[in-house]
């Protein structure tokens, strides 16, 4: 029985990663990369030139999302879409998105080196604001795809200057309102493919090159805005202030608490934080904060939003006020049940170890979930690690998961060898 290996790229696929590493607005201090911005431009042409580079038909759609197409021999057939995310959060790492990227273009790149043909067209995806660092909430560019969002929300939507996504795109002479052209279905899409790394310490203790993931934590991400008069701070009596802080604080204390005593290990985040107007000799006026929390069964999350409610709502500090917005819910979705087949046919045909398990980290794959056939690979991540400059995955780690997703996606594609002496047995 003899079993060809189709080795992908090392040097290539470090090169990939190292070069989008460097679209950063904080050199040095990791990847800062916000969608639509001079670092997103840079990123967006390099990934276009190194499509075109790969014979891809590329195109971006209204809203930003890049894609590169190798045609399949079946005309008018649903695509296989392999890819994931290239913006970052603050100071992230180089892995988190540009990693599922760069595993789309080195599939096509096997397929070109090998001459594989696929008989349903294959389509390699860069997604926007994935992480949601410049317009809250996240999983964006994939939601526009998925059909979830609107104009009208593309212009509520605002950055830290007030500037609407809306606005944003439009600037980069994209058109948001277009964006119902961005829409795909289970009619054009056949299934979904992303390349992760985990985020996360399971695979590196137990020596494992893959995780296969079997479902995706529920999320929601609310942002709730205190209100208070803002005054003086040496000549204002303390009895009698509105002080937008003292009101924030008195909910930010409980916060922690109300997710440890759930049973199923929940998890809740605090990470943004505003004081304005920000002097320091000023009582606030307005504190807005995110909180994001995440848990396998959408109830508990129910359960910790209605306390936070409640929380809100007991406090009774003259002349303070609260709103709360949800900028994000998406409830727990499982991945493919016959792609995690191929999966784990593939991991033992390649003879790597793997693991099932379920993603504590949002992926675009939860939204594509929603309309299509979809799989999530995790590799290793250094002391599972994610989110900061130290992100790190070991680039013959990222190689192994690599060649899985090939595997798969030849399979997703039925591919064939265009030369037919080299059949694998
Ligand atoms: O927040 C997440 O889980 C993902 O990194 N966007
Ligand atoms: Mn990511
Ligand atoms: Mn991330």
């Amino acid at each position: 029985l003899q079993i060809i290996m189709f080795k992908a790229n090392k040097h290539r696929i470090e090169n990939h990663i190292e070069s989008l590493a460097r679209f950063t607005s904080t050199p040095g201090h990791g990847a800062t990369r916000l969608s639509y911005s001079k670092e997103d431009a840079a990123a967006r042409h390099y990934i276009k030139q190194e499509m075109n580079n790969l014979g891809l038909v590329v195109r971006e759609d209204a809203v930003g999302n890049i894609y590169g197409r190798m045609e399949g021999a079946l005309k008018n057939a649903p695509a296989v879409i392999i890819g994931s995310h290239f913006d970052s959060v603050p100071n992230g790492g180089s892995f988190d998105g540009p990693a599922g990227i760069v595993t789309g273009l080195e599939v096509v790149a096997l397929f070109r080196d090998y001459g594989f043909e696929p008989q349903y067209p294959l389509e390699v995806i860069a997604m926007i604001e994935e992480e949601g660092s410049r317009f809250g909430g996240g999983v964006l560019g994939s939601r526009m795809i998925a059909g979830q969002i609107t104009l009208v929300d593309l212009n509520e939507m605002k950055d830290n200057t007030g500037l609407s996504a809306a606005e944003a795109m439009e600037k980069m002479g994209f058109n948001a309102a277009e964006i119902g052209s961005a829409q795909r279905t289970g009619k054009d899409v056949k299934a979904f493919l992303e390349l992760h790394i985990e985020q996360g310490p399971l695979l590196e203790a137990a020596a494992q090159d893959v995780g296969i993931v079997e479902m995706i934590v529920g999320m929601t991400e609310i942002r709730i805005t205190v209100k208070g008069k803002s005054g003086h701070a040496g000549t204002t009596p303390m009895e009698g202030r509105a002080d937008a802080l003292a009101g924030a604080v008195s909910i930010l204390k409980e916060l922690p608490g109300m997710v440890l005593d759930e049973p199923d290990r929940p998890v809740l985040t605090v990470g943004k934080l505003n004081v304005l107007p920000n002097g320091a000799n000023v009582i606030p006026n307005q504190v807005t904060f995110t909180v994001d929390i995440r848990s396998a069964h959408s109830d508990t999350i129910q359960r910790i939003l209605q306390k936070i409610e409640q929380l809100v709502a007991d406090v009774k500090i003259p002349g303070i006020s609260f709103s709360t917005e949800e900028l994000l819910y998406a409830e727990p979705v499982e991945m493919s049940a016959d792609i995690q087949t191929l999966l784990i046919e593939n991991c033992e045909k390649l003879g790597l170890r793997y693991r099932k398990m379920v993603s504590g980290a949002g992926h675009d794959a939860m939204i594509f979930a929603d309309f299509t056939e979809t799989g999530l690979i995790f590799v290793p991540s250094k002391d599972g690690i994610s989110h900061t400059p130290e992100e790190w995955t070991d680039y013959a780690q990222l190689q192994k998961g690599i060649e899985v997703a090939f595997e798969t996606i030849v399979q997703l594609t039925e591919a064939k060898e265009k030369s037919s002496n080299t059949e694998t047995y």
